[in-house]
């Protein structure tokens, strides 16, 4: 039997470590609702992206969730369908409509179709950068400014990642990172929020804790709070995010070396301008390459190694959303249908790269 491949592996930190640094919790018992390692974690992290308004919540769908409501949105956001659910849920679970834009070839949303979706009823553009591919933020910023809408970024894949010398945080009205166990970067679950506006600190977190304002309850809220575990983890992490990325940066030019040559093969090539290598994807155009994604993944399998279709079905395709809102996405519509998901992740071996790699050439 081949050995297993999954598409991801959580790195952990040292376990001596994590267990040293847990251990005062047995002491305060102090367990969450903002507790040390929880404002530990968020000065660490507003001085690693250089970013001076960050607040943790306990997965990134709700610390979406919680950007949207505190931006007091309204009407339609212009938004990717090609991108995990979670970013459409997010503004539906808001009471919002997303309105679909297609994307390019780089998986990001098209800046030039964004104007012609703008309505009377827009009050923001949700953009995804996805696998950490960064959108065309400047022309985003262009359209938000003249439109007076909002910008969000789900950067739920772009943790640690800089454009133009700056941290990829800075850019947009509020930027949601993803923490989750399969994340370049992981607090076991978790999310944080990154944002402009100081003045909206005191409402994220009401929002996040119930909607409390001292006694009274200023907000419908939820609970979105980031425990002590989850932050301990952050923290260890954090001291090894380089060493992370590093580790995964060999494995993408691993893959890259013996895919780059493959007739209908596309890899992502926008991947090392900015990169984090969060993702490996990979296009099958069947027309060329002879077979199409689902049969690869299949022969993959096969070898005991797990792919995955990272995102399919686009999420205007979905059964709780099809026909409900509106959207033309042809590109996305076929992206999703062509693309598969590499196994990425830094402690994964070279030579298991390679293996991969020669299955996909033989077939
Ligand atoms: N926006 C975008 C663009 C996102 O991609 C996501 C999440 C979000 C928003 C929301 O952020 P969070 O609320 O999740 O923080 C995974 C993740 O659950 C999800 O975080 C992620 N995107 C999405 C793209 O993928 P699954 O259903 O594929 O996970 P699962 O359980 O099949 O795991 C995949 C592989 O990862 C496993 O084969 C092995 C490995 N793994 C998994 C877990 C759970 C580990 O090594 N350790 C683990 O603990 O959703």
């Amino acid at each position: 039997m081949d050995k297993q491949v999954l598409v991801t592996q959580s790195s952990m930190p040292n376990f001596e470590k994590y267990c040293e640094k847990i251990k005062p919790l047995w002491e305060s018992k102090w367990l969450t609702n903002a507790g040390i390692f929880h404002n530990e974690l968020v000065e660490k992290l507003k001085s690693y992206m250089k970013a001076d308004n960050v607040d943790l919540f306990v997965n990134g769908h709700l610390a979406l969730v919680v950007a949207l409501q505190a931006l007091a949105l309204s009407g339609e956001i212009i938004t990717t369908p090609f991108t995990f659910v979670s970013t459409t849920t997010a503004i539906v679970s808001n009471g919002l409509t997303p309105v679909f834009c297609d994307i390019k070839e780089d998986f990001t949303i098209d800046e030039s179709k964004i104007e012609s979706l703008i309505t009377d009823k827009t009050s923001a553009i949700l953009a995804v950068h996805v696998y950490g591919n960064v959108c065309n933020i400047e022309k985003i910023d262009a359209i938000a400014k003249k439109h007076n809408l909002k910008v969000i970024y789900d950067a739920a894949h772009a943790f640690g990642e800089c454009y133009n010398g700056k941290s990829i945080a800075n850019y947009g009205d509020i930027s949601m990172f993803s923490f989750h166990a399969t994340k370049v970067f992981n607090t076991i679950e978790g999310g944080c929020l990154v944002f402009k506006d100081k003045s909206l600190t005191e409402k994220i977190k009401a929002i996040r804790n119930f909607g409390l304002v001292g006694e009274d309850v200023a907000f419908v809220g939820t609970n979105a709070k980031m425990n002590e575990f989850q932050a301990a983890m952050g923290i260890c992490n954090l001291e090894n995010i380089e060493t992370e990325i590093e580790k995964r940066r060999l494995v993408s030019t691993e893959y890259d070396k013996n895919l780059c040559d493959i007739d209908g093969i596309k890899i992502n090539v926008a991947q090392d301008k900015y990169n984090n290598y969060a993702y490996y994807p990979v296009c099958f155009d069947e027309s060329v390459f002879g077979f199409n994604r689902d049969e690869v993944a299949i022969k993959l399998a096969e070898h005991n190694i797990f792919a995955r279709k990272y995102f399919y079905p686009c999420t205007n395709e979905m059964s709780a959303y099809k026909g409900k809102f509106e959207g033309n996405t042809p590109i996305a519509s076929k992206k999703a249908k062509d693309i598969l998901c590499l196994p990425m992740y830094a402690d994964l071996k070279l030579e298991d790269v390679a293996r991969i790699c020669n299955i996909i050439k033989k077939i």
